[in-house]
């Protein structure tokens, strides 16, 4: 058994296993010599060779635990028909939702365009660098998904005002999102993903009437379903307003929390394993300072399971030396 896997079924505490969200990324030059050479965003994550070997390129660096597969969450309104473009410095801008376009959708259609990401799951399965290690897979929770989808680029802060107007189309596309999620999460551990991890980046955006029918029930779904697989789920509301609560509802295998969160509270509210925490702008500091936060969530987090993470993704502006320091330190503790 891999040290997540001991970590998650076994609750073992000795070991605390770390990878980090954005872990293969634009921190790491070999990255960014590939991406400049691949200025197409998409077809980078769907370039089975390439992807496999961006996901692979961290491992090479640093004695991490897991490896999560080089791919993006609005890989899937892509592939359901809603374009999808990476503009430089401005992030994703979708086109129109079209909710007819999207419902013709098929099941073995949406499995084919999205072989390449299952067959770099595979090639980074066959790596020597994988062995006693797992391998991420990950969705967008439905809310996520649907805010790009509706909003058609980043929200930043605030969501407006008509977003939530058109109700018969957020029920229908959360339906539509549930349904290829499924065959998407399927898929990837068909391939050999031996985690998923549900990224709901956008989970604190949201007003707490509203919560049971875009992220409780849609979410809860999902986590059933990777539970019935027997494969462990992770899963991320970054800036839910409450933990304990979202715990209760959803009962993941793990939650992921954010760096805004106290960790002290949540360890006593909350006894799952948990994973994750550390403000990833603490990397852009010292040692010194990376060394004192790093133990503190160690020592927080003494007697409870935890898997070592960030809070957010790696910064793009990180120093490599620094992630080196990091996964040195906890891995020494
Ligand atoms: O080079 C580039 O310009 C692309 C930058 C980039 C990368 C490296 C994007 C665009 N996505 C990714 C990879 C990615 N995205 C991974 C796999 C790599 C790894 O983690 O090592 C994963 C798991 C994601 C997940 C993802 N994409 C999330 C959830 C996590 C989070 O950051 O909150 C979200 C919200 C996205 C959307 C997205 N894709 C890319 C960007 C810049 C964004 C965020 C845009 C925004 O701020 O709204």
């Amino acid at each position: 058994m891999t040290p997540i896997q001991k970590c998650i079924r076994k609750k073992e505490l000795s070991l605390k296993p770390i990878w980090l969200m954005r872990q293969a990324g634009r921190y790491l030059p070999e990255f960014r010599k590939l991406r400049k050479l691949n200025t197409n965003f998409i077809k980078l994550c769907l370039n089975s060779n390439l992807s496999s070997k961006i996901t692979l390129q961290p491992l090479k660096r640093f004695n991490l635990d897991a490896a999560i597969i080089f791919s993006d969450i609005l890989i899937v309104p892509y592939v359901l028909g809603q374009s999808v473009e990476f503009k430089k410095d401005f992030g994703p801008k979708l086109n129109n939702l079209d909710l007819e376009k999207i419902s013709q959708n098929k099941e073995l259609d949406f499995s084919k365009k999205l072989l390449p990401v299952y067959q770099s799951i595979e090639k980074v399965n066959k790596s020597e660098l994988i062995l006693q290690k797992d391998i991420i897979g990950f969705v967008g929770a439905p809310w996520t998904l649907l805010v790009y989808m509706i909003n058609k680029c980043s929200p930043k802060k605030k969501l407006e005002e008509n977003f939530f107007k058109d109700k018969n189309l957020i029920k229908e596309t959360l339906l539509i999102l549930e349904k290829f999620l499924k065959i998407h999460i399927k898929n990837q551990i068909k391939y050999g993903a031996t985690i998923i991890q549900i990224f709901d980046s956008w989970a604190g955006l949201l007003e707490d009437k509203n919560l049971q029918d875009y992220i409780y029930t849609p979410t809860l779904n999902l986590v059933n379903f990777v539970k019935s697989l027997n494969v462990p789920v992770v899963c991320f509301p970054r800036e839910i307003k409450n933990y304990k609560e979202y715990c209760k509802i959803i009962k993941p295998d793990v939650i992921n929390i954010d760096y805004k969160i106290n960790p002290e509270t949540i360890r006593k509210e909350i006894d799952i394993v948990i994973q994750g925490g550390l403000d990833p702008k603490i990397l852009l500091t010292n040692k010194d300072k990376l060394k004192v936060e790093a133990k503190k969530y160690l020592e927080i987090f003494k007697d409870h399971p935890y898997i070592f993470n960030l809070g957010h993704g790696v910064l793009p502006e990180t120093d490599p030396q620094m992630v080196d320091y990091l996964i040195k330190f906890v891995k020494s503790y």
